[in-house]
């Protein structure tokens, strides 16, 4: 009965608009209280200060795992991962970029967050990237992402909080910013532990020559209902796997120059992203 009151309401208010307003349809017809009617994409949990109703608003959250063996900060150290090439190893270190993050319709239609992510697994308040855009409520047949930045994004000291993070790509191999610095300990032929720091940015093909590498991930459809929680997932394994399986015996320290290495590290990347749980 209530619905029904509100509904009739929200019609009503929605003919006095029509009468007054029809200079501007592109103008949403502001709800008074909120509604469950689904054919409005107001989220019907929020309002806002003013007590209209508010759109839905996405929070990306990153998550980490090995294989489905999920990794934090607090696995840091231990060595507990073997890759497919066999080495066991540790994990020190993992930073990423996630930028330019797109909401798809199936009518072409796109709705791009602003901003980007750099996740630090060691500082768990980079592990969530909240957003403010207004999410209409509805399906979307895609969601894509930069893996690092794009070339129109990947300017040369342009970014100061990426700057302070010391996360700048030297501009003798293309400049820009890091996509991964990803490091840790490997145990070699001996048994010892050796250390890898596998970095990855714009590949450097020759002098003052260079190959953007960034990734453009796509993900599956979701649907939007209401405030949203989206888990975007890394498997670490993947970076070693697929289709290049990667020996660290070869393929530890000073990777940043080395342009196969760089190659390598985008093609096994094409992977290692999937789309997590959806809360809402
Ligand atoms: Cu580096």
């Amino acid at each position: 009965m209530i619905k029904k009151i509100a509904l009739l309401f929200a019609l009503t208010f929605v003919f006095i608009s029509c009468d007054t307003n029809d200079d501007d349809d592109t103008t949403p017809t502001v709800i008074l209280g909120c509604t469950d009617d689904t054919s409005i994409n107001y989220n019907s949990n929020a309002t806002n200060d003013d007590g209209t109703c508010a759109y839905p608003k996405l929070t990306f959250s990153f998550t980490q795992n090995w294989d489905g063996t999920n990794v934090t900060a607090s696995d840091f150290g231990n060595l507990n991962y073997t890759n497919a090439h066999g080495e066991l190893l540790s994990i020190l270190k993992l930073r990423y970029l996630i930028s330019k993050i797109v909401l798809h319709k199936s009518n072409g239609e796109t709705l791009e967050f602003d901003g980007y992510q750099l996740v630090d697994l060691a500082d768990e308040s980079t592990l969530a990237f909240a957003t403010d855009l207004d999410v209409p409520k509805g399906d979307y047949s895609s969601i894509s992402f930069v893996y690092g930045f794009n070339e129109a994004d990947n300017i040369d000291g342009e970014y100061n909080d990426l700057n302070s993070a010391l996360w700048n790509w030297p501009a003798m191999l293309g400049g820009g910013y890091h996509f991964m610095q990803f490091e840790g300990n490997y145990l070699d032929g001996t048994g010892s532990p050796q250390p890898y720091a596998y970095h990855n940015g714009t590949a450097r093909v020759s002098t003052g020559v260079f190959e953007q590498n960034f990734i453009e991930v796509e993900l599956p459809a979701i649907t939007i209902t209401n405030n949203a929680t989206v888990e975007i997932k890394m498997n670490l394994a993947e970076w070693f796997n697929n289709p290049n399986i990667w020996d660290l015996n070869t393929l530890n320290v000073a990777l940043m120059g080395n342009y196969d290495a760089q190659i390598m590290m985008n093609e096994n990347g094409q992977n290692v992203f999937s789309l997590g749980e959806i809360t809402q």
